[in-house]
């Protein structure tokens, strides 16, 4: 058992133990260097406990301890060779479908528009499309609440539609990987409705329907819990007030949802990515969160099912029953979880899932994403240099900056967009480089960056507005939309900036959100002719991915581990070594001095005795 007599060390042995303590250290602003400092390891918990008192509260102890008793899972460190596998040699493009190519001109991307762009992605060498959700859905959460599993929605087309975009993708020589909404369904899927209306319905068991709700938030604001008089019931939704969370405890809910993952692999796709996978073990009786992890992380509950008690469990049934049977490829989304957690999760040996997104890099210590800042590269330079090297030798990596529920990682990091084109360049170079699966985001073979939206109006995302909403009752409306701009998922939603035309090449009509007129100095048709285009410098980068196997399965071994700012690793494999550094500052820098061998790129046209602003370089040895 773990007490608050326990050593902060100890505690760290355990994944869930250290992925919590670190996470709440670093969500309190402290540097990561401090935070995974072994002096500290010799402190009993209690000195954390004293420290942090007045703050933090027993409570949060408390439930602390409870989740680490409780999960007593431990890791197999030993490293193991990494088995070849196709989605470890892809650089996969994510399709935010919406907002893609529309093909009908009613301003909504759909999946005729997708299959006219498929020799675009051709051309950029990518060899694996994610495609956000395409179901059938009352679109309150573009997609991500689902009223059919096994039907298209009308706005992207047809079944015959996607059979015709997975064959034309394969006739590529490029995988599908859909996303699989599982933690929750739409409040007007039959399973949700019949649970509501017909209390021997088998399906009331598939949801969260009780008398009385509990304390916990939504993460798109106020409660989680909707209110259905007439029944004289209360229905938990962690997400929007349409997005209904599934209760996996039902055996029969596990049944129908493996059914479904079959049905769609039958089909031939290559595999899924699993929406908030983490959060579907929910701990018994859905206790109280506790206020001070709800003030911390923002969002009340959190504790009882961002790790559930059987998360491992039905991860491995899914496995077994649904994945497994098609040697299907499975990357969990994983808000929340940390590195070592993470391995439990993707160690090969556990037969979990193949890969996760960890999205620990995305804000810097202290920080949360709607918080106005500007994110320092250093810190992704410590972040990825911990997992490469204590992650990474379990588990495969999944590498990218970009998704449709963040604004732009180029934004973030350079707030004027000066250095634009060459930051641009630069992130996909170590995106390139590193060890693990690339998965670029629509638009960033282009340097696209935030929009410069006026105002609410602009938004369309349920999160932005309600947030807006909720922030104008604490602060006057202007500093509420700064602090929106700041973290909007709309940023990243926007057309792809196809062609300098109005509706940006994107659609003929009117599209359901509108660009910033960026269009007209960034965009694909113009990049295709410029050979200087961050458009042509992705293509070469993801070719030289590609015939490079180095940089798929060869070792890394980062140098320079103490410089400020400095970037820099080797990656070899059978006797060929490559070494890859990169300025992460604007200011300019003295060479590293054990450089040697030929420079084969850089996102700089000529050689200069110095790193100049955000200035990479990658040699053959
Ligand atoms: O917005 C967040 C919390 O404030 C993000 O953490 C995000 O909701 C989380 O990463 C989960 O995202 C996924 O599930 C959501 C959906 O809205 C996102 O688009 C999806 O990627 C609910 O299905
Ligand atoms: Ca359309």
């Amino acid at each position: 058992m773990y007490t608050l007599k326990s050593k902060l060390r100890d505690l760290y042995d355990n994944p869930a133990g250290y992925d919590i303590i670190s996470k709440i250290l670093l969500q309190a602003g402290l540097p990561r260097k401090l935070v995974f400092n072994p002096l500290t390891g010799a402190l009993p918990l209690s000195f954390l406990y004293r420290l942090t008192e007045k703050k933090i509260g027993s409570g949060f102890f408390d439930t602390l301890l409870a989740l680490l008793n409780q999960s007593r899972d431990s890791l197999g460190n030993a490293p193991h060779e990494d088995a070849p596998a196709w989605w470890k040699e892809a650089v996969f493009y994510q399709i935010y479908p919406r907002s893609f190519m529309d093909g009908n001109g009613d301003g909504i991307g759909d999946l005729p528009g997708i299959i006219a762009r498929l020799d675009y992605l051709k051309d950029l060498g990518v060899n694996a499309v994610w495609l956000s959700p395409i179901y059938d859905s009352p679109g309150d959460d573009n997609g991500y609440d689902i009223r059919d599993y096994r039907k298209i929605d009308a706005q992207f087309g047809t079944m015959e539609d996607f059979d015709i975009l997975l064959k034309e993708l394969h006739d590529r020589g490029m995988r599908l990987v859909m996303d699989l909404v599982v933690n929750h369904t739409s409040d007007e899927h039959h399973w949700f409705q019949e649970a509501l209306h017909d209390p021997d319905s088998k399906y009331r068991d598939y949801y969260f329907l009780q008398k009385k709700p509990n304390n916990w938030t939504s993460f798109f604001s106020g409660s989680a819990w909707n209110s259905y008089p007439e029944q004289d019931l209360w229905g938990l939704h962690l997400f929007s007030r349409k997005q209904m969370d599934l209760n996996w405890d039902n055996p029969g809910l596990r049944a129908d949802i493996y059914e479904m993952i079959r049905w769609w692999l039958e089909k031939g796709v290559d595999g899924f990515r699993l929406d908030v996978i983490n959060y579907i073990s929910k701990a018994q009786g859905l206790p109280e969160g506790d206020p001070f992890v709800g003030t911390l992380m923002g969002f009340t509950g959190i504790e009882h099912y961002f790790y559930g008690p059987k998360l491992h469990q039905y991860l491995r049934e899914m496995q077994k029953e649904a994945f497994a049977p098609f040697e299907a490829f499975s990357v969990g989304e994983t808000p929340g979880i940390g590195m070592k957690m993470g391995k439990l999760l993707t160690d090969p040996r556990r037969g979990e899932l193949d890969m996760m997104f960890s999205f620990d890099h995305l804000e810097t210590s202290g920080h949360a994403r709607f918080d106005i800042y500007e994110y320092d590269l250093n810190y992704y330079k410590e972040y990825i240099t911990d997992w490469m090297e204590h992650y990474a030798d379990t588990s495969w990596m999944s590498l990218f900056y970009d998704n449709h529920d963040n604004p732009r990682m180029l934004s973030k990091v350079d707030h004027t967009h000066q250095y634009r084109q060459t930051l641009a360049k630069l992130l996909g170079m170590i995106q390139m480089t590193l060890k693990g699966t690339p998965f670029l985001f629509q638009g960033q073979e282009l340097g696209m960056v935030n929009k410069q939206f006026k105002n609410i109006e602009d938004l369309r995302d349920v999160e932005s507005i309600n947030k807006y909403w909720e922030l104008c009752l604490e602060m006057p409306t202007e500093e509420a939309f700064r602090r929106i701009l700041a973290g909007s998922r709309d940023h990243a939603r926007t057309p792809v900036q196809w062609t300098a035309a109005e509706g940006c090449g994107f659609t003929k009509g009117q599209p359901w959100l509108g660009s910033d007129g960026d269009e007209v100095t960034c965009n694909a048709e113009e990049q295709q002719k410029d050979p200087d285009s961050v458009l042509a410098f992705y293509r070469s980068l993801i070719a030289l991915r590609k015939e490079t196997p180095a940089f798929i399965y060869g070792d890394i071994h980062f140098t320079h581990k103490k410089k400020e700012k400095l970037l820099s690793y080797t990656r070899s494999l059978n006797g060929e070594t490559f070494y890859a550094v990169f300025n992460l500052g604007a200011a300019k820098m003295p060479l590293p001095g054990d450089i040697k061998g030929e420079s084969i790129l850089s996102n700089y046209p000529e050689n200069y005795l110095k790193l100049r602003a955000y200035e990479g370089r990658i040699y053959r040895l």
